[in-house]
């Protein structure tokens, strides 16, 4: 337990150390800071079921009652041993929780912090379909039912090694954009604009899907997301001005 504790005020100090680095040019990475949690929050979960989980069987095993009628000769607590062991362990398990809830705290700001310099494309999503409009007035878009590729379209297609912020409404119900790759999901709603970003640092197909059950084809609104070489990004784009 000593050691869980000396690793969450450590976690702490790297915690403080990460805020002050967002005034270097560092990218933050959402993605990598929520799988992190989640492992973290998985272990939470195991090493403290776990402690529990064997305090009760040993407890089981070794007050187990010998006879029917037995009676039991628990040791008598004062008043203040008796809160002493309500309050300890209570506020050392609490700790870690609250250790965990300010991690996430911390990870919905950067999630919710456009990094300066991102790209912004815009995201309508209608019955049932995503469209994707870039600043230079390109449209793309996916229709995973056409018989050629090219009728299909490219669905989202984005540069690595820059942010890149969505924002979002829909024309007709809520439809949820849902981004596992990224690790994340947000959604639009006729009328209001919403965001999310991200950080594709790396070349890598993925895809998009709806996330909010929007209708009969709602298992259709999906497409590919696509982070490709700047270079390959820049040929894509004047391709479709030129289309
Ligand atoms: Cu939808």
């Amino acid at each position: 337990m000593k050691g869980r504790l000396l690793s969450a005020f450590a976690g702490m100090a790297a915690m403080m150390s990460s805020a002050t680095g967002w005034a270097q040019d560092k990218l933050p990475d959402p993605a990598a800071d929520w799988d992190h949690l989640w492992f973290e929050i998985l272990v939470d979960l195991f090493v403290i079921g776990g402690i529990f989980a064997v305090a009760a069987a040993i407890m089981l095993i070794k007050y187990k009652a010998k006879s029917p009628d037995a009676v039991g000769n628990g040791p008598r607590l004062t008043k203040v041993q008796a809160l002493a062991w309500a309050f300890i362990p209570a506020t050392i398990f609490m700790a870690d929780d609250f250790f965990l809830a300010a991690k996430g705290w911390t990870l919905w700001n950067t999630y919710r912090t456009v990094p300066e310099n991102a790209m912004e494309i815009k995201v309508t999503g209608s019955m049932w379909n995503w469209e994707f409009e870039y600043p230079d007035g390109t449209t793309s878009t996916y229709y995973p039912d056409e018989a050629t590729e090219a009728d299909k379209g490219d669905g989202l297609v984005v540069p690595v090694g820059r942010a890149v912020v969505l924002r979002m409404t829909s024309t007709d119900v809520i439809h949820s954009f849902g981004m596992a790759n990224y690790r994340v999901k947000e959604d639009l709603m006729p009328g209001r604009i919403t965001y999310i970003w991200f950080n594709p640092k790396e070349v890598k197909n993925s895809f998009v899907t709806c996330t909010e059950f929007c209708g009969t084809n709602h298992s259709r609104m999906y497409a590919p997301v696509k982070a490709i070489a700047p270079a390959k990004f820049k040929e894509w784009l004047k391709k479709q001005a030129d289309a």
